[in-house]
């Protein structure tokens, strides 16, 4: 369900993206902007201001699994429902998070691109990482019953 310049927009934005700063930062602007999603974050130590979220390894550690694991879904895009099933499942089962958060982390990461790319991520660009977004939240709320 993908036109070859989504995947292309996707995929030629990718290979550029540094997924450790991405994913620390898309995580720690979670925890910071939508706070209750701390709760399930509470072994990860100093969450107390948006300094110590910023600056917590464990956040930016988790923010790295985080976005290498969305990774594998720009590698697998036509096949992102069946990538992501056990980790749905995952979800769902062991670590109780409502699939909510899967949107709002999302759009957060559409942010944090934006801000890393100015002007090469485009409106088209901004489409097509718009509908990623969402087919792999919805690929991550799959398995829940
Ligand atoms: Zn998640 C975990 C992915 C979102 C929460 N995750 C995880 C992991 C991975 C992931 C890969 C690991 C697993 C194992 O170990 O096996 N995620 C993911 C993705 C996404 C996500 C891809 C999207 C895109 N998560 C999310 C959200 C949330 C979460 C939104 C909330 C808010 N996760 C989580 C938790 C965990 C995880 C809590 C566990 C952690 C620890 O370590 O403890």
């Amino acid at each position: 369900h993908w036109t070859a310049e989504e995947k292309q927009l996707i995929t030629g934005l990718w290979a550029k993206v540094n997924v450790e700063e991405c994913g620390a930062e898309a995580l720690a602007r979670l925890l910071i902007v939508y706070p209750w999603t701390q709760r399930f974050f509470d072994n990860f130590g100093n969450l107390s201001s948006p300094t110590a979220i910023l600056g917590n390894p464990k956040v930016r550690a988790h923010g790295k699994k985080v976005l290498t694991s969305f990774g594998e879904a720009v590698k697998n895009l036509d096949s992102i429902k069946k990538t992501f099933a056990q980790l749905s499942e995952l979800h769902c089962e062991k670590l109780h998070v409502d699939p909510e958060n899967f949107r709002l982390l999302g759009d957060i990461l559409i942010v944090v691109l934006a801000g890393h790319f100015g002007k090469d991520f485009t409106p088209a660009c901004q489409a097509a990482w718009q509908k990623m977004v969402r087919v792999v939240a919805h690929a991550l709320a799959h398995e829940y019953h």
